[in-house]
């Protein structure tokens, strides 16, 4: 019989490519979508149409276990948030039930649907490196100490801790995956990668004159989207569950972003285009994200497969043919 899972955030970056992932392996694959009508939706008809869409949110307690009920999976994949970490300042209160209470009703739907069969489902956290925040240690490791710089960042070690709770307190087949930054030509453009990519291509394009940004001295360990969600997947294929690091080991500035998605379109010197406002600074930085997935590539067998020159321009050239053909340029 085919395996079965159920996905929050089944409408963001990962969601798209863990659906893409699980149905190319048989999966019947659920995703839970919010709203009424949701504006992703049709994004996610179109890239991954194998996905049964069920109803509901992850601050709701009864929808999360009406989903497990008519998905009946066996596996359960929690990458619903509110990720966006400058947005978190702003919608503090907010953040903190989505992305962290929302944990507690993921783990807390599950163990409800396993009754006395806490073995009926495995689960899956979508922890996140900003939980290191102002960091302890370099590189950033699964028992590194965590101090977390951001309400979204404090959301997520309560949503972390409480994945280990279930862990311990009821023995469910609870994982966490503390990954670091991974990017895509589907990440929102929000973050700063994709806010880069959109601008180096519109500015190529003579679509736009200037990139105006915050901090330029951030370093992140950034990865592919495509093989993080391998990890998750390979996570909940183990006989016991466990938290695991997945980073490239490799950390990079915000200039040096800048410095390759340029170069991509012949451009060596951008100070003349790029401008820092401080509106784009935050109230507190992580300045420096490198993590050691010595766990995950041992214990796992996760390998990397894009690295950060080929991720950001595959960035760009994904950003040039989406402007020229909304542009007709
Ligand atoms: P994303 O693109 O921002 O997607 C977030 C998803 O969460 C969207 O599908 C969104 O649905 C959903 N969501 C928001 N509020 C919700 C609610 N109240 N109930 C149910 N779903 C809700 O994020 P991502 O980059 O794919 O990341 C996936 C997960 O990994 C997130 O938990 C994020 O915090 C975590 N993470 C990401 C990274 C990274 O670098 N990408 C690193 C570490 C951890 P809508 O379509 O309705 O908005
Ligand atoms: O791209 P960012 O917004 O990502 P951030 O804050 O690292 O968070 C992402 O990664 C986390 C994992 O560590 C996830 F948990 C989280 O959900 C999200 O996916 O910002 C990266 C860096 C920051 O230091 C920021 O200050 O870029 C700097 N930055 C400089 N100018 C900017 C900008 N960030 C954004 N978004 N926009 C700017 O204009």
């Amino acid at each position: 019989m085919a395996k079965r899972a159920l996905i929050t955030g089944v409408t963001g970056q990962d969601g798209l490519y863990l659906s893409e992932l699980l149905l190319s392996k048989g999966y019947e694959v659920y995703g839970l979508v919010r709203g009424q009508n949701n504006p992703k939706l049709p994004l996610l008809a179109r890239d991954v149409p194998g996905v049964k869409v069920l109803t509901g949110d992850l601050m709701d307690l009864s929808s999360l276990i009406r989903a497990l009920n008519i998905a009946q999976p066996d596996e359960f994949y929690n990458l619903g948030a509110i990720s966006f970490v400058a947005y978190s300042w702003e919608n503090a209160d907010l953040t903190a039930e989505v992305t962290g209470k929302g944990v507690l009703n993921a783990l807390e739907a599950v163990r409800l649907y396993c009754g006395d069969d806490m073995t009926k489902v495995r689960f899956y956290q979508a922890s996140s490196s900003e939980m290191y925040g102002k960091v302890q240690a370099v590189p950033q490791k699964e028992d590194t100490l965590l101090w977390p710089r951001s309400p979204y960042g404090v959301a997520k070690v309560f949503g972390h801790y409480m994945t280990i709770n279930y862990r311990e307190s009821y023995g469910m087949h609870a994982s966490s995956g503390i990954l670091f930054n991974h990017e895509s030509p589907r990440r929102g453009p929000e973050f700063v990668t994709r806010k880069v990519t959109q601008a180096v291509a519109r500015i190529s394009l003579g679509l736009q004159e200037e990139l105006v940004l915050g901090n330029l001295d951030a370093r992140r360990d950034w990865g592919f989207a495509g093989d993080y969600v391998e990890a998750m997947w390979r996570m909940l294929q183990q006989d016991e569950a466990d938290d695991y690091v997945v980073a490239t080991g490799e950390t990079h500035a915000i200039s040096e972003l800048l410095d390759v998605a340029f170069a991509h379109v012949g451009i060596t010197d951008w100070a003349p285009l790029v401008r820092q406002d401080p509106a784009f600074m935050r109230p507190a930085e992580v300045d420096l994200l490198i993590g050691d997935p010595t766990k995950a590539k041992t214990q796992l067998g996760w390998e990397l497969k894009v690295g950060f020159t080929e991720l950001v321009q595959m960035m760009v050239d994904s950003d040039l043919a989406e402007q020229k053909a909304l542009s007709g340029k």
